[in-house]
């Protein structure tokens, strides 16, 4: 038997500052428009899919960066995004930045949700691994102001039992990180799904090759998939976005860490791909069958230690 979806990765080239949210929808929509013509159950958007990648600029005016985030969704904003894909019955993820409120209390995330393809929230994703730094940093060639914006997740990795199969969640820099699959991939994970916006230059190494880049992007998102037996659907924001030029190549790999699909532009562009959650059972049976194969008396310092702790060069062997 088979379990296919067939997912739409669906990439969106630059959004300059001056974009309003209508322009980043109406892309998202006719975008969606393409997948329902294709056939796609479901649909991938970015990493901050409704706005420029702002966290690129030192921004002072309080109000100028509340405006780049969203204190409900849906909203008038995305509403025609949500109703279109209830309409055609297509499931989407959608990275935004959220203003979580809770009282007088507010927060701010890097956010995902999956919504459904009866267009209800099924479930929310708050980015854990925040790159970049907290303040202005004059030796970098651009910033990356992550850590100023935004506060870590505080949901975990969580997986949601969805369209048949189990989904999750994760968004840019998690895909560098091997505890973002795994902690999924021990939940059974057979789909993740991620939105980034990469820029295609080392802020800290300008004269680092851009094939570098997009080398290291393929690396973590293919070690990811096969190392836990999951699909995983990347999907960039690319192109030169007020002169700063964002990583393209999105991309739909397999549990077997092969490239199925992927963009080729630096636009809006729909890679499409069947993905059938059965291609997972393989490698979760046989070569990474958890249960059978890892030795956690010997992992305790991936949860107890944050950075390296080097031996004590007079330890005895
Ligand atoms: N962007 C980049 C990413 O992880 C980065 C930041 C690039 C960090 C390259 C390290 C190396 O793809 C976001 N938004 O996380």
């Amino acid at each position: 038997m088979s379990r296919v979806i067939r997912v739409g990765a669906a990439q969106l080239g630059p959004l300059q500052k001056s974009d309003n949210r209508k322009v980043a929808v109406d892309r998202m929509v006719a975008l969606l428009e393409q997948a329902g013509r294709e056939g796609c159950n479901l649909v991938v958007y970015p990493e901050l899919a409704l706005t420029t990648f702002f966290p690129r600029w030192d921004i002072e005016d309080p109000a100028e960066v509340e405006s780049y985030f969203e204190p409900d969704m849906p909203n008038a904003a995305v509403q025609p995004l949500f109703d279109r894909a209830r309409e055609l019955g297509i499931a989407f993820y959608l990275g935004y930045a959220e203003l979580a409120k809770n009282g007088a209390d507010t927060r701010h995330f890097n956010t995902s949700v999956l919504v459904g393809p009866d267009g209800r929230i099924i479930g929310k994703y708050r980015k854990v691994h925040l790159p970049g730094h907290a303040t202005f940093d004059p030796q970098r060639t651009f910033q990356h102001l992550e850590k100023k914006y935004f506060e870590p997740g505080d949901l975990g990795f969580p997986v949601w039992p969805a369209m048949d199969g189990l989904l999750g969640m994760c968004i840019c820099n998690d895909r560098r990180w091997p505890e973002t699959y795994r902690v999924m991939g021990l939940q059974g994970v057979e789909m993740v799904l991620l939105g980034f916006n990469t820029p295609a230059t080392n802020s800290q190494r300008p004269e680092e090759q851009d094939e570098l880049r997009g080398f290291h992007h393929e690396l973590s998102v293919q070690a990811g998939a096969y190392q836990n037996g999951t699909w995983v659907v990347a999907v960039a924001k690319a192109g030169e976005e007020d002169g700063h030029k964002l990583l393209g190549d999105s991309m739909i790999v397999s549990p077997a860490g092969l490239i199925v699909a992927r963009t080729k532009t630096l636009g809006d562009e729909l890679a499409v791909a069947d993905c059938d959650l059965d291609d997972c059972v393989f490698y979760k049976e046989t070569v990474f069958d958890f249960a059978r194969h890892r030795r956690i008396e010997h992992y305790e310092r991936i949860t107890k230690q944050v950075g390296v702790v080097r031996p004590d060069s007079t330890a005895a062997v």
